[in-house]
């Protein structure tokens, strides 16, 4: 991909502000637009403002910007989505038109993140395989679920080269989450490292898929880096990293920090989280451009709680200097 040029929208979200700065240092700042309805987060490196629901002012980027990859970031998340669920479907449904129509006529490559948020509680539970009806019980999982069959029409209607996986709950410590029903497993580092206890909107019990920040980066990147016939899959990919529970995750924490404590108190989100997978059949990723996740659940705690301290030492070392 080292000639392309990539515009990314929804920039700033959680996933967005770590891939950008991943392209920026992978093809240099200048191949990097990023994009966001709202004011930039990153610092460096090209940016616009862009409303996604703008066909117009998506093309005039592609065109000033010479784009030849977009990346579509920009949505409305599970728990945000069920809090105002028209605006969901605007944003997810009509944005992803709006993409991929620029797409057709000006031959971008575009990647799309579907959700474990496809899948709905008639779905089968454990090590869901790729092809499987999905039954989705949110707004969000049925625009996800739409976007995937959108993508396979463009595909074979028009020849528009989308690519797509189905990312489970992302981990990060460069970036907090952004209204979805996994946020608690990023929420819980922070109030581990800040010496805090943490009220968990989740049961303890609750076994959800999850991916730890690098290695969603590492698929996104090649998925879209695989030749285009090494791509059997054109509504999304199953993607598996990692699946643990609430608690699962707290012992996990407990074992650096013994005096970390985590209370529940469920709330809306836990009715989206009883209707998801626990785990994930990814094979088909694995066959066709070499899937492999990297961290586990105690290599990801032990990079979170590193990474995180660090933060937080910085920023209070920043606070006292005035
Ligand atoms: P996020 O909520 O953190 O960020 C979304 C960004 O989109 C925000 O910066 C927001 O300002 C922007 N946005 C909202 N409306 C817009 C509009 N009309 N025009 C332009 N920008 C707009 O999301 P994220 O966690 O970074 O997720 C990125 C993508 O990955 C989303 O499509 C999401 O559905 C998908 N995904 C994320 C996860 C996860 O755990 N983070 C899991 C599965 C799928
Ligand atoms: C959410 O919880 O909405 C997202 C997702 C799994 O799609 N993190």
């Amino acid at each position: 991909m080292s000639k392309e040029r990539f515009l990314v929208t929804g920039a700033n979200g959680q996933i967005g502000t770590v891939l950008v700065t991943t392209l920026q240092q992978r093809f240099g700042h200048d191949q990097v637009l990023a994009t966001d309805i709202k004011a930039p987060i990153i610092k460096e490196g090209l940016f616009e403002p862009l409303d996604v629901l703008n066909k117009k002012q998506i093309g005039d980027m592609v065109r000033k910007y010479k784009i030849t990859h977009l990346f579509h970031l920009a949505a409305i998340l599970s728990a945000s989505g069920e809090q105002n669920p028209k605006l969901a479907w605007e944003v997810n449904m009509n944005g992803f038109f709006n993409v991929l129509d620029v797409a057709r006529e000006l031959d971008l490559r575009v990647f799309f993140p579907s959700s474990i948020a496809v899948f709905g509680s008639k779905s089968q539970k454990k090590e869901t395989p790729q092809h499987l009806s999905t039954y989705p019980e949110t707004v969000y999982g049925i625009s996800k679920v739409a976007g995937e069959y959108w993508s396979l029409y463009y595909h074979q209607k028009f020849g528009v080269d989308v690519r797509s996986v189905r990312y489970p709950g992302i981990i990060s410590y460069q970036s907090l989450p952004g209204g979805g029903t996994t946020d608690y497993a990023v929420d819980i580092f922070h109030s581990a490292v800040k010496g805090e206890a943490y009220t968990c909107f989740l049961k303890e019990n609750t076994r959800l898929p999850m991916m730890y920040m690098p290695d969603a980066i590492r698929a996104t990147l090649a998925v879209m880096d695989a030749p285009s016939d090494a791509i059997s899959v054109r509504t999304s990919y199953n993607l598996g990293g990692m699946n643990f529970t609430p608690l699962e995750l707290a012992e996990e924490i407990q074992k650096q920090m013994p005096g970390f404590s985590i209370s529940y108190q469920p709330d809306f989100r836990q009715e989206i989280a009883d209707t998801w997978t626990e785990s994930i059949d990814d094979s088909q990723a694995q066959l066709d451009w070499n899937w492999k996740a990297e961290y586990d659940i105690s290599s990801m705690t032990k990079d979170m709680l590193k990474n995180l301290s660090e933060q937080y030492e910085r920023s209070n070392k920043s606070a006292e200097m005035g």
